[in-house]
């Protein structure tokens, strides 16, 4: 690093993650209620439960549950997802798995920008889903070409932003200053235009090949379509939600609630109708993209736990054909997921779930662990000198994914596409590897242990 005093990645991701909900806040008022929403239902649960107040204050969960949201953007072209993974970078936000959400009817592929260490993730876990649309997936050519075309005119990096990316990439870092007109510049990048870039017969062709091509492709840039907070209590929120008259999606998406919250629970209130311009004689017209969306995160599963996730999911959804339409569809969830064990215990000791080993009584450890080396687990944990902590689950769900993606598209709306995940290509274009979220999981775990052992090593040494 050549500069004097660089700003850390932390620093700057945590800003703009605030910034960006502060736009989002004042562009969809009726996310400024989900947030209202979302910190009363998280302190009232707290209040009640002070078991769950102090396990989450133990893993220093407490101070970024009312920072943390994740956001989506729907880029149009590769060039866009080299250049916003740049961007990210910047802010300690890498590039985690990889989503074909083809196989559910819409053209995207993504991934999932987040930090990646326990220190950045406890400092502000801001994530955004990205995804790239898919232009090949769009069967009439001529279209297909007329959208290219379209896309290859537009910028939606300022000479500003790129200027600073190239400085930070020679520089190792950002100065104070820097890093002050870089946040306000990729926030830019992702502010609402109302004016669309196209006139409105072209609007209405791309709508009608897949509203979603319509929304990447017809803007000046790739508007945030929503930011998520995360909640204690989803039931809670989305009954309260229905109440207000936000209008909630008719299912939660992802698992059922459960002793152990496992994953990732979603729902979302549908989106906004909101007037737009198109480019020809200044025509009025509308446009569906923005939405609010609320979350309940719980214990990331091992590759063991994901597969019995899936089967049971798919148990449930398949049920008649029905998909997660109907109003059986709780019951059917609740019934199937009978099946996952719903205790720390066993999910730890069959090794469905990650999680993180603390040091729980230190005399106690000592005694044990020192004297006679025990270094069994099961046994340090069963006298009470180890404490388990669940690895909280920080990517998402393609199906839930969909589900959003589907629900904010007008319900109704059912493309096919065959399913053809096309992970070399969305790398190429990214221009690195998506990370392995399980690795990063596995890695947290066996750091925990490795550092639990180390203070013995100090006491006995
Ligand atoms: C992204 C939908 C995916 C989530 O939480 O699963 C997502 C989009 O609609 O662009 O954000
Ligand atoms: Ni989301």
């Amino acid at each position: 690093v050549t500069i004097p005093h660089p700003i850390s990645a932390d620093e700057i991701r945590s800003r703009f993650s605030c910034e960006m909900s502060d736009m989002y806040r004042d562009e969809v008022p009726k996310y400024g209620a989900l947030l209202d929403i979302v910190s009363k239902v998280n302190t009232g649960v707290l209040d009640r439960n002070p078991a769950l107040h102090k396990a989450l204050d133990s893993a220093n969960e407490l101070a970024r549950l009312d920072v943390e949201r994740h956001g989506a953007i729907r880029l149009g072209k590769p060039e866009e997802l080299h250049t916003m993974r740049r961007i990210f970078y910047v802010m300690g936000m890498h590039p985690v798995g990889y989503y074909d959400l083809s196989v559910a009817g819409v053209p995207v592929h993504a991934t999932a920008f987040r930090p990646i260490t326990d220190e950045a993730l406890n400092r502000n876990p801001f994530r955004v889903f990205t995804s790239l649309l898919r232009l090949e997936l769009i069967e009439d050519e001529a279209l297909r070409e007329k959208a290219a075309a379209i896309l290859e005119r537009r910028q939606i990096f300022s000479d500003r932003v790129l200027h600073l990316l190239d400085k930070y990439e020679s520089e190792g870092g950002l100065s104070g200053q820097d890093a002050h007109i870089f946040v306000s510049e990729v926030k830019e990048i992702f502010r609402w235009h109302q004016d669309a870039t196209v006139s409105q017969e072209i609007y209405k062709q791309l709508h009608d090949s897949h509203r979603l091509i319509a929304d990447v492709v017809c803007f000046k840039g790739p508007h945030i379509n929503h930011l998520t907070p995360r909640t204690l209590d989803i039931d809670e929120v989305q009954e309260q939600m229905g109440q207000l008259g936000l209008n909630p999606k008719e299912v939660i998406e992802g698992p059922p609630r459960r002793q152990c919250p496992i994953l990732l629970r979603q729902t979302s209130f549908k989106a906004l109708e909101e007037k737009i311009r198109f480019a020809d004689d200044e025509q009025a017209g509308t446009h569906t993209a923005r939405f609010g969306e609320i979350e309940q995160r719980g214990v990331a599963l091992t590759a063991k736990g994901r597969a019995l996730y899936d089967q049971l999911l798919d148990q449930a959804r398949s049920y008649n054909n029905e998909g997660n339409a109907g109003d059986g569809y709780a019951r059917r969830l609740a019934e199937s997921f009978k099946a996952f064990p719903d205790d720390v215990e066993t999910l730890r000791k069959e090794q469905l779930a990650y999680f993180r080993y603390v040091l729980n009584d230190a005399a106690l450890f000592n005694a044990k662990a020192g004297s006679d080396g025990v270094r069994d687990l099961d046994v340090l944990i069963s006298t009470g000198a180890v404490a388990v902590e669940p690895i909280v689950y920080e990517d998402f769900l393609p199906v839930s994914a969909a589900g959003i993606f589907q629900s904010n598209l007008g319900g109704a709306e059912q493309k096919h596409y065959a399913a053809n995940a096309s992970r070399l290509q969305f790398e190429k274009d990214l221009g690195i590897a998506v990370l392995d979220e399980l690795m990063l999981y596995e890695a947290a775990q066996a750091k925990s242990i490795e550092v639990l052992f180390s203070t013995l090593e100090t006491v006995v040494a």
